[in-house]
């Protein structure tokens, strides 16, 4: 399988100014006439079209039909027009079978409506085209089908003409007025429905909204619609951004590869992205709705209006977005603790997962050099690893400078398909900063680890931190130069207060400053201290990296209890935890008792009872590092006595704090009608976290009868299922009668059917053999992505202790499942493979059952390129 290099770059030496689609629609056999007016800006060689699958019905130059001998060449994967003229007009017919394609690539049929996905290469599949980002065009595109089953036909930008044709079909006509690259392409036909609002902008020009979805969800649109008016104002307010089309549309689809597609004008979702109301979704769904639709239409600027050169820029859009979305998040909540709540979400997300694949074998740069398969690095590094970087030129720059970059970078690039170079120039150039070596974020894989040493001088009262990083190497780069890391920093007093800071050679003081770390080892000294502080580091996450600090338990509980910092005070929460859980892990492997030690308890006691924090901030606190982090942060994993000490200190918090989390679970209580809102969502999230410690293993059955009372009378989704998936934990009888009452209630509504399936799969009482049972259900269908992940990839990668049993047949199950996946979907079963990513870091009897799954997959035939790169990387 070729590797595709990013240093083989080349332009292309084509210019097509206009791109003609028609579209004979039908979920059979659908016929697509391309009319493309080509003009040659480079000199040499043929023209090459990309192809994916096509069937070529006719090809005409100028007007005349072209031969396959002597003008031609057909290929799997392109056609080669031989010596073509300088300027010229190139005419395709081509044909494709909507309802035959699975992989939910190119035009696809979905309970009988038509879409499309093009990012990054499903153009191809529906035509033969220069299918990469750097060639722009104009696109006109003509639709045309069944009246009566396609009612409803829509592509990019506006709609010019419609009307009924001679044969008793309809079409309609859209223009796009801005040129784009062919990912941004798309269409969508068939009978749908839709909520729609006209919205003056800040300019005062009118716009129309609208989103369309399947009849009978009209009554789960508002919330979709209310976020994307607020996208479209946030992006005015913080970035001066204006939406510059007169018709903006969401389409909601239940068969779809990921989250949402930033098509042009027409966002295509999953429907799981935009179908809410509080009967089907919960407070989680809501806040990634907000999400979904804020990152899809900042897209239209950071995507659309400027986009990538070539793929290896991924994470110019996808960063920067991502960045964009989860300001907006953290904006849209408003408070300082709310933002607080909002960012630990996100890194919790990172270290778990990207910190997770930047130490194994899929680890990439942020700008990769090469790939096989492009859909495989759609990954966590590319997204919230680029975010990150995004974000630290806003820690280093201010948010005005950071505002002077994007200003500069539109100013220079509107229009075009840029690099990531070009965007790092617009924040050094219109800052007038150095960020050469900044560049080092883009180019070298792996998380930097800083580790910082204090030493107070008691005469001077001098207080010195020395920073000092190193990068472990990652697969090809094996020495890692000097990143250059902003680590905001800050000093609390004996009294929990700040200490003002004055960074020697500075005369004014401040609360936080940002220390630039840029050689290996760094000294940074602090005067006017006038006693030992509590250091403060890395505040609100200032950089995507691991910090070590030698802190005691009584410097933890000191941040926890008084940083200013609200993402320090949670930092310091989460590390007491941590030191506590891997001693238990080191106990139970060595068969000893296990035991926590009040500091834990009473420290975490303080945060539960505090009424004056906010609730979601509470509840975080009380959360303890996942399985996965722990995993993460084990030198070889052990996913059983994982399992087992996080259970054992749940019970300890549990029994210690009992009263407590009866008390808080009675205090916040969210009456009335039911609003997402961040405070009504916080109550109700450390509400049911009470509920859960309540319901331990050893619950009582007035704890069980809690839950019970909970299921029947919650009044919104996210009460139900939070009290639900607390009885089916216990595994105990009680859950069987409220599962089988909430398959009933919702049978008929896909999204709640996949928390039904999920909520089961990622229980740590079901086994393999549970899950195969449930595959068996009627409701159950493979080829539906939302469906498999809510079940298969539930059960892979959000249930270790059953997945990893010792006798392998969770792996054994993963080989099948990938295989089966493979044939249908191998965008959906490459991220199957992907959890297997870590196998060498397992104890060395569950590797060796991994290592056999891995090769049945290997040695299989058909394989996929997206699974062959895979299990070609891990197996190395
Ligand atoms: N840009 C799309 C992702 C396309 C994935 C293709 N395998 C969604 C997003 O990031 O907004
Ligand atoms: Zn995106």
């Amino acid at each position: 399988i070729p590797t595709i290099f990013r240093q083989d770059y080349c332009p292309y030496p084509f210019k097509i100014s206009h791109l003609n689609l028609i579209f004979d629609l039908d979920a059979a056999h659908t016929h697509v006439h391309s009319e493309m007016l080509l003009t040659r800006v480079n000199p040499g060689s043929d023209l090459l079209l990309h192809a994916d699958g096509l069937s070529l019905l006719s090809i005409h130059l100028d007007g005349r039909e072209l031969s396959a001998v002597t003008d031609y060449v057909l290929n799997d994967d392109g056609l080669r027009v031989l010596n073509p003229p300088e300027s010229f007009t190139l005419s395709i017919v081509t044909q494709t079978q909507p309802d035959q394609n699975s992989t939910l690539m190119g035009l696809y049929a979905s309970n009988g409506n038509l879409f499309t996905q093009c990012e990054a290469e499903g153009f191809r599949k529906i035509t033969y085209f220069p299918d990469r980002p750097d060639v722009m065009t104009q696109y006109t595109v003509e639709l045309r089908a069944d009246a009566e089953q396609y009612s409803v036909l829509l592509s990019n930008g506006n709609l010019v003409d419609e009307g009924v044709l001679d044969d008793g079909r309809h079409y309609a006509k859209w223009i796009d007025p801005f040129k784009k690259p062919s990912y941004l392409f798309a269409l969508v036909a068939g009978k749908l429905v839709c909520q729609e609002e006209k919205f003056i902008l800040a300019s005062g020009r009118e716009v129309l909204l609208q989103v369309w979805v399947e009849d009978g969800n009209l009554d789960k649109t508002q919330h979709a619609m209310e976020s994307l008016k607020n996208s479209i104002r946030w992006d005015e307010q913080r970035f001066g951004l204006e939406l510059d089309l007169d018709r903006f549309m969401i389409v909601a689809v239940s068969d779809f590869n990921m989250g949402a597609m930033e098509n042009k004008g027409l966002n295509i979702f999953n429907t799981k992205y935009v179908l809410a109301n509080s009967r089907v979704a919960t407070d989680i769904d809501y806040a990634n709705i907000e999400s979904v639709v804020g990152h899809e239409y900042f897209h239209n600027w950071t995507g659309n209006r400027v986009t990538c050169q070539d793929w290896f820029q991924l994470s110019l859009k996808e960063g920067l977005t991502v960045f964009r979305d989860q300001e907006f998040s953290a904006d849209m909540i408003g408070t300082d603790s709310g933002r607080a709540v909002s960012r630990i979400g996100d890194v919790r997300t990172l270290r778990q997962v990207q910190f997770s694949e930047d130490a194994g074998p899929m680890a990439h740069p942020v700008r990769p050099d090469s790939y096989v398969e492009i859909n495989n690095f759609y990954t966590v590094t590319i997204y919230e690893k680029g975010a990150e970087v995004v974000r630290m030129y806003q820690t280093l720059l201010g948010r005005d400078g950071f505002r002077k970059g994007m200003d500069l970078y539109f100013a220079r690039h509107d229009g075009c398909a840029v690099t990531c170079d070009d965007f790092r120039a617009a924040m050094a150039d219109a800052n007038g900063r150095d960020l050469a070596q900044f560049e080092r974020w883009y180019s070298q894989a792996g998380t930097p680890v800083v580790t910082v040493k204090s030493h107070y001088d008691t005469d001077l009262q001098q207080y010195t931190l020395t920073l000092r990083q190193s990068c472990a190497p990652t697969p090809g780069q094996t020495d890692k130069s000097p990143f250059h890391i902003p680590v905001t920093v800050g000093l609390l007093d004996s009294n929990g207060q700040e200490m003002p800071l004055y960074l020697v050679g500075e005369s004014s003081a401040q609360a936080s400053c940002v220390l630039e770390l840029t050689d290996i080892e760094q000294s940074f000294v602090f005067d006017r201290i006038p006693a030992l502080p509590t250091p403060s580091l890395l505040r609100n996450f200032s950089a995507p990296v691991v910090l070590e600090y030698a802190y005691s338990d009584t410097e933890l509980a000191h941040l926890l209890a008084h940083d200013s910092d609200a993402f320090n005070r949670w930092e310091a929460g989460q590390r007491l935890a941590t030191q506590r859980l891997m001693q238990l892990i080191k106990s139970v492997q060595a068969g000893e008792a296990l035991s926590l030690d009040s500091l834990y308890l009473e420290a975490v006691g303080l945060v539960l009872n505090d009424e004056n924090l906010d609730p979601a901030f509470r509840e975080l606190v009380l959360t303890l590092p996942s399985e996965a982090m722990l995993a993460e942060l084990s030198a070889e994993i052990d996913p059983h006595a994982i399992h087992v000490a996080r259970e054992y200190m749940r019970q300890q918090i549990s029994a210690h704090m009992h009263k407590d989390f009866y008390q808080v679970y009675q205090a916040n209580q969210t009456m009335g009608v039911y609003s997402p809102d961040a405070i009504s969502a916080g109550k109700r999230g450390l509400k049911n976290l009470a509920l859960a410690y309540l319901v331990s293993n050893d619950a009582d059955e007035q704890m069980i009868s809690l839950a019970l009372t909970q299921v029947h009378e919650a009044q919104n989704m996210t009460d139900r299922l939070a009290a639900l998936a607390v009885l089916v934990r216990t595994g105990d009888e009680c859950a069987i009668e409220p599962l089988n009452d909430f398959y009933q209630d919702f049978a008929d509504d896909a999204l709640v059917i996949d928390k039904w399936f999920s909520l089961q799969a990622s229980s740590p009482k079901t086994d393999v053999e549970l899950v195969r049972q449930l595959m068996r259900h009627p409701d159950f269908n493979l080829h539906n992505p939302n469906r498999a992940r809510s079940l298969i990839f539930s059960f892979c990668h959000a249930n270790p202790v059953q997945f990893h049993a010792k006798d392998g047949s969770g792996y054994a199950f993963w080989a099948e499942q990938v295989l089966a996946l493979n044939a249908i979907n191998p965008q959906v079963a490459a991220r199957l493979v992907r959890v297997l990513d870590h196998w060498r870091k397992y104890q060395p009897a569950l590797q060796a059952r991994m290592q056999d799954a891995l090769l049945t997959v290997a040695n299989s035939v058909g394989l996929s390129k997206d699974v062959q790169e895979l299990v070609v990387k891990m197996l190395k």
